[in-house]
């Protein structure tokens, strides 16, 4: 099938697999983010090898959200810039697209189907790219944000397989990514054992996040079969910026 402009950005995720084997994710908090402080970690993160910039969180304090995604897309050059939504209220026509999350982890119907529909007509509204992410919260040693506010039960952490069956109907339903989240500032992260199963199987792009505060971490992920790794809390301490180039080699390990 003939690529669209709807596909410009996920074309582009695809590219970055092609080129690295595997992607460097860094996720924005808006809420813990000045623009200044939104420029200034952009920059640091293009310079040490990041390689896409998701914007969102479960929570909305601020209500900077269209501001500071207008600052990092001004600011990444040609790196993706791509909505995380938490929420509904997490719109924006400035990013280049928005991973269009469904939570197939849960059972809740709001956050499977639900505010997908009551998004849907704004993104098309505003022509926003959205790369459909089957979205799956992982055991991860407390309850965490994700879990408690979706009201949903995360998937244990010892089951690859149930994992792995709802990864596979997230590819048959034509869905284009797989999001393992344990969650932001998650005490254990996903499993390599997990990722492993799903990464010998689907197809489709995988992406990894929760908890992940080392190189030699994001390192195990990646062999494991991660395609993407999302990192998150760890750089929200600033000195921990002067690490991200070790970050960066353990995840383009090709
Ligand atoms: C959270 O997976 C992301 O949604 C990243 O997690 O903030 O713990 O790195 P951290």
């Amino acid at each position: 099938m003939e690529s669209s402009r709807y596909d410009v950005t996920y074309q582009k995720l695809l590219n970055i697999l092609e080129q690295k084997r595997a992607g460097f994710i860094l996720l924005l908090d808006p809420d813990n983010l000045s623009l200044e402080r939104a420029r200034e970690n952009v920059s640091r993160a293009l310079e040490a090898g990041v390689d896409v910039f998701l914007v969102g969180g479960s929570f909305l304090l601020d209500k900077n959200f269209n501001e500071v995604v207008k600052t990092v897309k001004e600011n990444a050059g040609d790196c993706p810039v791509i909505i995380f939504p938490g929420s509904l209220y997490q719109i924006s026509p400035h990013a280049d697209a928005l991973l269009f999350l469904s939570l197939i982890s849960g059972r809740n119907p709001e956050h499977l189907i639900g505010n997908q529909a009551m998004a849907a007509p704004i993104l098309w509204r505003m022509k926003l790219e959205a790369i459909s992410c089957g979205y799956m919260l992982i055991e991860s040693g407390s309850l965490t944000s994700a879990q408690y506010v979706s009201n949903s039960n995360p998937i244990p952490r010892n089951k690859p397989g149930i994992a792995l069956a709802h990864a596979l109907a997230a590819q048959y339903l034509g869905m284009k990514t797989i999001y393992l989240e344990a969650g932001s500032g998650a005490r254990q992260t996903v499993p390599v054992e997990m990722i492993r199963t799903i990464s010998e199987t689907v197809e489709i792009p995988l992406l990894v996040g929760g908890g992940i505060r080392t190189p030699e971490e994001a390192a195990k992920k990646v062999e494991a079969g991660a395609d993407f790794v999302v990192i998150g809390n760890f750089f929200e301490e600033q000195q921990n910026y002067s690490l991200m180039q070790e970050f960066a080699k353990a995840i383009h390990q090709k």
